[in-house]
């Protein structure tokens, strides 16, 4: 799970990552320069110097002619990053929530959202459109191995178009301070061949799974007697909400809590008794007065909404 800009998976992260490169070669360049005129500076004997022609030189000619050509290279390096436009990209929707991100897909048959949390899926090879946007306070989108950051800010809406070239998955963090749980704010881009991109997307957008059996059965019944649904949607059960992640598929996720548990029924369980014993502040309240059977049925039966 990459999350380095010095493995780029896509050809807006390749670009940064070059001109990263470029700039820190450059930089030791120049630092080896001085401070090798200052060893000749040290060493040399007392004698008269010529200040204006080593000003002129040094001070002036020397930066102007780095920067200029620095510039220059920005520039044209700049202009071949993917173009910012939603036209012909797959449409993707993230709005940052602390400290969560909702993201929505559309369904192109039925024209319904398709919702999720902290985790977004593209396939290879094609340009992805992100609208970013925030219903609190100011985040920021960046997947180190695929694109550089974009702040999400409320009542604004911003975008990022990436592509990603290499099936893989890539690591996303909050790169804007926004609260208590900002560190434990991230994400997980997955990237898959095209066809298993669309099997993926069809299973998002298919109501959640009938319980199989009694005890999954009991797991359901205690989500709609805890009254998660308050914040929560598992669509075809409860009514839609937006406070809380969307849990229609919460069993299909890698992880839980914006990317800071792995996913599984021991993760999930423990969360829903004490989720302020992981995130500290988080927005979600301890359940109270169920029985360890009853937590149990309750985190098999998210687990097994794939
Ligand atoms: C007051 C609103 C609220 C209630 C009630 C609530 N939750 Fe949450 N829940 C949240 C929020 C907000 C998050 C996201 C926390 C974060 O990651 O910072 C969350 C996260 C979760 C997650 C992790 C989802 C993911 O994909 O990361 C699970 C699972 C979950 N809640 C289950 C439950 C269950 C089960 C109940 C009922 C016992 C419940 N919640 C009650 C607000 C709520
Ligand atoms: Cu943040």
């Amino acid at each position: 799970m990459s999350q380095s800009v010095l493995h780029p998976a896509g050809p807006d992260a390749a670009i940064i990552s070059q001109l990263n490169w470029v700039m820190t070669a450059g930089g030791a360049l120049i630092l080896v320069f001085v401070m090798v005129l200052t060893l000749v500076a040290l060493r040399r004997a007392p004698g008269p110097v010529r200040p204006m022609r080593w000003i002129a030189l040094a001070g002036v000619a020397f930066p102007v002619a780095v920067l200029t050509v620095l510039l220059a290279y920005s520039t044209w390096r700049s202009a071949q990053l993917v173009p910012q436009t939603s036209a012909g990209a797959l449409h993707i929707s993230v709005t940052g929530k602390m400290w969560w991100w909702e993201v929505r897909y559309r369904d192109s048959e039925s024209g319904a959202d398709i919702v999720l949390a902290n985790e977004i899926h593209v396939p290879v090879g094609r340009r992805v459109y992100i609208g970013l946007a925030s219903t609190d306070v100011i985040h920021s989108l960046w997947i180190p191995a695929l694109a550089g950051k974009v702040d999400m800010i409320p009542g604004r809406m911003t975008g990022l178009s990436l592509r990603a070239d290499q099936p893989g998955v890539y690591r996303a963090q909050c790169a804007e301070y926004c609260g208590e749980q900002h560190a434990k704010m991230a994400l997980h881009v997955v990237a898959h061949e095209p066809a298993r991109f669309d099997a993926w997307l069809a299973a998002q957008a298919r109501p959640a799974a009938e319980p199989a059996g009694a005890f999954l059965a009991r797991g359901r019944q205690a989500f709609i007697d805890q009254r998660c649904g308050a914040c929560h949607t598992i669509r075809g059960v409860t009514a839609p909400t937006s406070l809380g992640p969307d849990l229609t598929h919460v069993g299909s996720r890698l992880h839980i809590a914006a990317g800071t548990l792995r996913n599984h029924r021991g993760t999930l369980g423990g969360w829903i008794a004490d989720p302020q014993a992981t995130k500290p502040g988080a927005r979600m309240p301890a359940a109270s007065g169920m029985d360890g059977e009853t937590l149990r049925a309750l985190a098999s039966y998210l687990e097994h909404l794939k």
